[in-house]
Formats: structure tokens, sequence, C-alpha cells
């Protein structure tokens, strides 16, 4: 007999909007999914990924039990599909993986073994995951993707006022005055924080201006756009800064008390001229007067940002360039302002609070801070590495040295997401030890040693922070496939077995029976968590950190009154070309990313039906490129760079400009990531992937 169907209330498991959904399930299977109207952030708006790609929760692919591979210890290292495995039970895969580590720890010290944690898994998880690694295995080379995201943001915000996480809330956003989208493609992105943008511009009236060099759907609504050539940022911004300054359109109470370097900065940047930017960027300068205008003058104004302007060898300075627009102006510190770089997965705000960095514990308490690391080996009853470890690239730089022999990876792809795949191929096929912990066998667990099968958002609870710092619930709405376990019941099962093989008790404490008690542990040493519980999430379905106490209302808009390095500071900045920029050879810029349907390395939607309606690798090339090249719209062609080659269908349009083209990162069989190459960001670490330079050619019939 069917069983009666149920509505669990979750979180979507995509991106960092976090919206609100009711998984209905029957039979132990989801078949629909629907959002509550009366909840925020969504207020019952989803996208389609939402809607209907979390089907891949059933997928027949699911990883059910855990997988060793057959030819262990052999080198140069292959990647092997399903066939190369073999199954095992849990005791004899967590045996193994502890025996390995252990090794490892006891030969080399924790410092030999890079870790990747999770913005796909909870804030649990990843708690768990770092505790796991900081006090047993003792390193800090623990990170995720954030790295490869909002890096520079994170640095650049670090650099202006000392916090980098989004400043206002998605509730502000429909009552917006005037905002900058820039280098975020909104609607295919965080298309329900679109919505609310173009409900802003519909009902309230709302200025616009949009800055990519793409024509993004959102320019359709825009007040003014400007395409800038592909990594030109610095000159506009800094231009727009000129002319907010040689108006005295600047804020001069907000100046005075709450900014220093102000003199020094008008100063430094009074040739920065809108026609000076206009020479480096092909944006007429009577825009970039008008977009300083608009931005200046409106009562209240919002800058939103993605990766266009933070996947740069220049990120932090593009990101600076942004802060000192808001600091000119006074547009934070107040609803509907503020500095909001907007967070691209479903829990990467999370796993960034929970410790999921080289250099911070839960709630960026520095790890090299004395007093702090003392509250976590007295809590966790362990000595503490007092030393910064590997961001992520830096972890395949040392991984190359032979510093780093093992990596553990847990929900990541970075065989897909990195930069310049076949140096990253290189790395691992020399290391001695992979252990992966996936929902799915990806492109980087055929490199694995161990698969450990990992439950679903949909299989198990915890919670998610989104984009505007907002903590959510998921629960459980079907069981586990197979023998998959939650991540944090994983973790904590190999961290005692790693700890008995380095002859410690039980120290660290691995005893959770529930993600409730797991919150509670991270809460209590985190401040502006402690008044987060999940009784109170369970009531008022969400709560934004800062909430230091229970009676505390949490915060939706940030830095009322001080900034957290006290100013704000005013950055004057040089601008500097791309890394590599075309030539003869590689006439093309090649820019990469996302496209509404398709999440990433395609992990996930290319086992939905989302797969369905875009199942082929493109390529977006102008038409008058297509025309000289003698290519139709649908030709499959090759786009190569000096580091590698892929084949894509073509896809016509005028929405990249000539001379370059976008090809998104989601396809394994064209994957972008052969072209694009490892320079990155002094400061911020972050690899440029939206500016190199690729040949396009026809292939012969
Ligand atoms: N459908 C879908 N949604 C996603 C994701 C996904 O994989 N699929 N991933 C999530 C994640 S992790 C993230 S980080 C976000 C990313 O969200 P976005 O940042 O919106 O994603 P991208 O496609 O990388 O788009 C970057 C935008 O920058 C523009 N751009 C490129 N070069 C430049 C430049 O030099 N200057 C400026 N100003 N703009 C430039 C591009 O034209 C594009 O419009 O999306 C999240 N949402
Ligand atoms: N060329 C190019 N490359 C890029 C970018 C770009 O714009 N262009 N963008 C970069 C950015 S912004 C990002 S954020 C990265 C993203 O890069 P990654 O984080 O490496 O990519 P994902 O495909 O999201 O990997 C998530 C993995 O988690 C697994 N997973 C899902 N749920 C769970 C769970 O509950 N538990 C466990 N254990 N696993 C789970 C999925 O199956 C998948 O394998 O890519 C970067 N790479
Ligand atoms: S906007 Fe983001 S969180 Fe909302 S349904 Fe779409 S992918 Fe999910
Ligand atoms: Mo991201």
């Amino acid at each position: 007999m069917a069983e009666a169907d149920t509505s669990v209330r979750s979180t979507c498991p995509y991106c960092g909007v976090g919206c609100q959904i009711d998984l209905k399930v029957r039979n132990d299977r989801i078949y629909k999914v629907d959002a509550p109207f009366n909840i925020a952030p969504n207020f019952g708006r989803l996208c389609s990924k939402g809607r209907f790609g979390v089907d891949f929760v059933h997928h027949p692919s699911r990883l059910t039990q855990p997988l060793i591979r057959k030819d262990l210890g052999s080198k140069p290292r292959q990647p092997v599909g399903l066939e190369g495995f073999r199954p095992a039970t849990w005791d004899e895969a967590l045996d193994l993986a502890a025996d390995r580590l252990a090794e490892i720890v006891q030969a080399r010290g924790g410092d030999a073994i890079g870790t990747f944690c999770s913005a796909k898994a909870t804030n649990e998880d990843n708690y768990i995951f770092q505790k796991f690694i900081r006090g047993v295995i003792g390193t800090n080379n623990v990170d995720h993707c954030a790295r490869l995201c909002h890096a520079a943001s994170v640095t650049g915000l670090q650099i202006a006022i000392g916090s980098s996480a989004m400043s206002n809330s998605i509730a502000e956003m429909k009552d917006l005055d005037m905002f900058i989208v820039t280098g975020s493609n909104t609607t295919e992105t965080h298309p329900v924080i679109s919505t609310f943008l173009r409900e802003a511009i519909v009902n309230h009236g709302a200025k616009m201006v949009v800055v990519d060099p793409r024509e993004i759907e959102l320019c359709q609504f825009a007040e003014l756009w400007l395409r800038p050539t592909a990594g030109t940022d610095v000159a506009v911004f800094q231009a727009m800064a000129q002319v907010i300054v040689s108006e005295n359109l600047v804020d001069r109470d907000f100046l005075r008390e709450r900014v220093e370097n102000f003199e020094n900065y008008r100063l430094e940047i009074s040739d920065s001229t809108p026609e000076w930017a206009e020479a480096i960027s092909g944006v007429p300068a009577a825009d970039i007067r008008t977009a300083a205008r608009l931005y200046a003058q409106a009562n209240q104004a919002a800058i939103y940002w993605g990766m266009g302007i933070s996947q740069s060898v220049h990120g932090t300075d593009n990101a600076l360039s942004l802060s000192n627009l808001a600091l000119l102006t006074g547009n934070l510190g107040k609803s509907g302002s503020g500095l909001n770089p907007l967070r691209g997965q479903n829990n990467v705000q999370g796993c960034s609070d929970s410790g999921g960095l080289p250099n911070v514990f839960p709630g960026y308490q520095l790890v090299t801070d004395d007093e702090i690391r003392t509250k976590f080996e007295r809590d966790w009853g362990v000595l503490l590495n007092p030393q910064e470890g590997l961001t992520t690239m830096e972890m395949v730089d040392a991984a190359e040295r032979g510093a780093i022999q093992a990596y553990f990876v847990m929900g990541e792809n970075p065989m897909m997401s990195e930069p310049d795949l076949r140096h990253a191929r290189h790395v691992m096929e020399d290391l001695d030890f992979i252990l992966v912990q996936d929902i799915f066998l990806n492109e980087t667990g055929e490199y694995a040693d161990i698969l450990l099968p990992a439950a679903s958002f949909a299989e198990k609870s915890g919670t998610f922070t989104n984009s505007d710092r907002r903590v959510q619930l998921i629960r459980p709405a079907v069981p586990s496939p197979g023998q998959a376990r939650a991540d944090w019941e994983v973790l904590c099962d190999l961290a005692v077995r790693v700890e008995q093989r380095l002859g410690r008790e039980s120290s660290a404490g691995f005893s959770f029976t529930s993600p409730a008690e797991i919150w509670d542990e991270m809460a209590r040493l985190t401040p502006p968590f402690q008044g987060i519980t999940y009784d109170r999430l369970e009531r008022e379905s969400g709560v934004h950190w800062p909430c230091p106490t229970p009676d505390h209302p949490g915060t939706p808009y940030l830095f009322t009154d001080t900034f957290p390095r006290g100013k704000g500071q005013l950055v004057s900045l040089d601008y500097n070309p791309s890394a590599e920029l075309p030539d003869d050879e590689f006439p093309f810029i090649l820019s990469t990313g996302r496209v509404l349907y398709h999440w990433h390395g395609g992990t996930m939607t290319r086992r939905s039906k989302l797969d369905d309606i875009y199942p082929e690798p493109t390529v977006e090339i102008h038409p008058l490129d297509a025309d000289q090249l003698g290519v139709q719209a649908g030709d499959w062609i090759q786009v190569r760079s000096r580091r590698g080659q892929i084949r894509v269908r073509t896809l016509v349009t005028e929405r990249s400009p000539q001379g370059m083209v976008f090809i998104p990162f989601h396809f394994a069989e064209a994957a972008a990531n052969e072209l694009t190459m490892d320079v990155r960001d002094e400061r911020a670490k972050i690899p440029d992937y939206k500016v190199c330079a690729v040949a396009v050619e026809p292939l012969a019939e």
C-alpha cells in the first residue's frame, strides 16, 4: 500500500539565495518541490534548479557503499570509473583510510595532508571536518571552493572595512532606490534574487546600472549598461570615484566620521578621469559620469557583484574599487545600500563561518591568535597547530613539490573546478593517498583510493547559511540510498579511528548524536552564533548572524555604527592589465562561467532532468566573429589555449562582444578548465577564470 504523502520543509541545495522549499514525498521519493509563500528569503519563488533540479537525489548512480580502488598503490595514478573499484564495508574502508592517514601523520606530520571541505555540506559537517583536521590530523590545511570564488572580495573587503560577508539582506532589495550589478549574471546564477531586483525597478522605480562585458538579461532593465573590455573594471570604478570626488558628490559627514585616508586618496585619483578610463575599458566617458552621478545622488544605493569582479588577477583591486565607491558616498550601514558580494554555493558562507578556511576557526577566529587557540585547545582537549594552513591552490603547489602527499576531498570536484586541468591532473597522479567523500563518483573521485558514500541534503538534518548570513535548517525527507551516511557521522567515525592509531584517547570529542549537538558546540565557541539554536530556527525559520544572545533578533544589515576595522579605508588603485592577452596565435579572450540550468562540474545537474534542457557544451561567439571564421550556429568547433583544447557547439549570439567567447564550465566532455590558466591574484590567491587567450577553429568535416 502506498504511504501517505509527506511534505518536508528544507533549504535548496544549489545556490546562496537559500530558498526555502517543501519537498513533497511519496513512497520515499521526492515527486515535487514547492515553495512556502510566507517565508523569507524567497517568499514562494523558486528557479528551475530548486523546482526541477533536485531529482539528482534519486539518480541510480548515487554512491551506495564504500568503495576501494582495485589497483591500490600503483603509480602514476590513473582515473578509473566504478569498474576500477571494489565494494567494501564501512569498517574496512574507514580502517584503511585511518591507517593511511595516521601513517602519513606519523611519518611526515599533518601538514603533509591537504584537505577540502564542502560548501555543499552543512555547517555541522564542516565544523566536524575542520575539528578533525585541526584537532586530530594536526594541520590547518583546510580550504574549500570559496578560494576559487569570492576570495578576492573577502580580501578586498577585509582591507577596506574588516569584514567580508554581504552587508545587507535580500529582504531589502525590493525597496532599493539605485543599485549597481557588476560581474554577476544574476538572472542565471541567483535567479530568485534577480526577481527582487526587478521588482525594485518595476514597482519602486529603482535605477540599475549594469557593468558587464556580456549583454546579460538584466541589461534589458538597466538605466545604463556599461560594457568594459573584460578585466578593466578598476579603471571604470576608479573613474566613477574620481567623478564623485571632483563633482563633490561625496558624503562629507560619513567621510569625516567613518572613513580614513580621504585626503591622500583624493589626490591620488585625480588623474583617473573618465577619459583615462575610456581609453582603457572602451566605456564612453559620458556614461561613466552618468553612472557615478546616479550612484552618488541616490538616497540609498547598493552594489551587487559576482565572479566577474572576484575571479581576476586583480580581483582584490576590483573589490576595493567598489568599496571605495560605497565609502565615499556613505552607502554602508543603512538599509537598502551596502557592499554585497552574492555568495555562490548554498552553504559557502556557512562553510567559511564554520572554520573551513586555513587561517581561522569558526567565526573567523584566527588560528594564529594564542588566546583563541588556547580556547579551542581547552575545549577540544588537544594541542593545536599555530601555523596557518595552505589555501586550495597552494595545496596544489605543495603537492607538486611533494610537501603534500595526500588529499582528503569532501564534496568538491577540483578535477573540474580548478584552472589548468592538465596541470591539476598531473598533481593528482603523483599523490600517495586520496580519500574522497561524495554523493556521486565525480571526476575527482576517479582518482581516489577510497570513496565514501555521503547522504545528500534531502537525507539528513543540519543547517546551511545563505548569502545574507541567514542560518536555515535542512531536514531529512527520504532515506539515504544503500549505506550512505551523513558527512558528519562518517567524519566522527573516521576521526576516532585515526585518534586510536595515533595512540590518543578520544580526546577531541567526536561522540555527537545529532547535528543539533554539533551546532551547540560550535555556537558555544563562536560569539556571533551564540543566540542561535535549533529550537529557534524551527520557530523563526531562519536567523541572520551575528546573533550573540537568545533575545537578539539577528542582524539583517551590518555596520550601522562602526566597521570591524574601526574606520573604513579608502585605497587608491593602479590599473593593471590582465595576465594573458590575445595575440596573433590566440586572438580571442576566453571568459568562463555559468548557465541557468547547470551547476559547476555538472555532477548534480547533469544527473537531473535539467540536462535535457541544456545537454551539450557550448561556446558563445559574436556573429561577426562567426562569419569571419566561417562557422554556423550549431557547428562543433575547437577552442584551444596554450594549455589545452576542447570541442564545443557554437552558439552565435551578440551576448558576448566581438573578440570574446564565453564557455560554461559544466561539461566534463569539454571542460573549460582545460583552457584556463593558473595565474592568481597575489593577495587573494584566486585564479583568473575570466580572461585568458584562445584560438577558435572550425573542425574539418
Ligand atoms: N545556474 C547556476 N547558478 C549558480 C552557479 C552555477 O554553477 N550554476 N554557481 C554558484 C556559484 S558558486 C557562484 S560563485 C555564483 C557566480 O555567479 P556569477 O558571478 O553571476 O557567475 P558567472 O557566470 O561566473 O558570471 C560572471 C559574470 O561576470 C561577467 N564578467 C566576465 N568578465 C568580467 C569582467 O572583467 N568584468 C565584469 N564587470 N564582469 C565580467 C560575465 O559576463 C558574467 O555575467 O553563481 C552561483 N549560482
Ligand atoms: N572555469 C571556471 N572554473 C571555475 C569557476 C568559473 O567561473 N570558471 N568558478 C569557481 C567557483 S566560483 C566555484 S564555487 C567552484 C566550485 O567548484 P566545486 O565546489 O569543486 O564544484 P561542485 O561541482 O559544486 O562540487 C560539489 C561536489 O559536492 C558533491 N555533493 C553535493 N552534496 C553533497 C553532500 O551533502 N555531501 C558530500 N560529501 N558531497 C556532496 C557533489 O556531488 C559535487 O561532487 O568552481 C570554480 N571553478
Ligand atoms: S535561486 Fe538558488 S536557492 Fe533559489 S531555487 Fe534557485 S538555485 Fe535554489
Ligand atoms: Mo562560487
